[in-house]
């Protein structure tokens, strides 16, 4: 098995969950400056010019949430897919938000005008589009907040891949300058997801 990445944004979940479940995984790291996302070999594996990326024994994935699953369902023993249909149904509603409001309109928005423009040569920051993503974030933080309280996990006492796909976003987010520490149900969760063994602590 082999994932294609560089240490953030949406491999930190990934990342977590691949040395939390203590997988045999080779890591191949892209540098996006170097244009390694554009190179033939990468783009017959993931078209979107984006990572991560996983490739085990000829089946190749891209969408780090579609990652999360196919990690988690090959070890069912480790229980973060959970087995009843509603813990299923509330895990892809998470998944689902993550990918929809909390990466693509909020934390993504601004960490790709702060950051990933930079790395891709695309100009300078649109200030418009910072402020419609940190005015997104109060509303979709405000919302994961409701959600932790009185919850260990996001769908209750089970951890899941949930908490990986939203809470891998966490550590870019405070890096671009988002105030997760005014959220204090969310400060909790995160101190505990991020004290998982395999957690990345250096990535940003
Ligand atoms: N929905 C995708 C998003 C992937 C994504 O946007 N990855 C970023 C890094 S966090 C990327 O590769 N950006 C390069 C680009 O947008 O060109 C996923 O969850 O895998």
């Amino acid at each position: 098995m082999k994932l294609y990445l560089f240490p953030a944004g949406r491999a930190v979940g990934v990342l977590a969950l691949k040395d939390h479940l203590a997988l045999d995984c080779e890591v191949q790291l892209l540098d996006f400056r170097r244009g390694d996302q554009l190179t033939p070999q990468y783009l017959a594996l993931n078209p979107n010019k984006k990572m991560p990326t996983l490739e085990d024994d000829g089946f190749v994935l891209w969408e780090s949430n579609a990652i999360l699953f196919y990690l988690a369902a090959k070890h069912p023993e480790k229980g973060l897919w959970p087995s009843d249909l509603k813990g299923q149904a509330d895990v892809l509603r998470w998944l689902a938000w993550e990918s929809a409001h909390w990466d693509a309109e909020s934390c993504g928005m601004v960490s790709y005008e702060k950051a990933s423009k930079a790395v891709l040569g695309l100009g300078p920051p649109d200030p418009a589009f910072i402020a419609r993503g940190e005015q997104n974030f109060a509303r979709f933080a405000a919302v994961l907040d409701d959600a932790l309280a009185s919850k260990t996990w996001l769908i209750g006492e089970q951890l899941t891949i949930a908490d990986f796909s939203v809470g891998g976003v966490v550590p870019s987010a405070e890096a671009m300058g988002l105030p997760i520490g005014d959220y204090p149900e969310i400060t909790r969760w995160y101190k505990r997801l991020s004290a998982l063994s395999g957690w990345p602590r250096a990535s940003v």
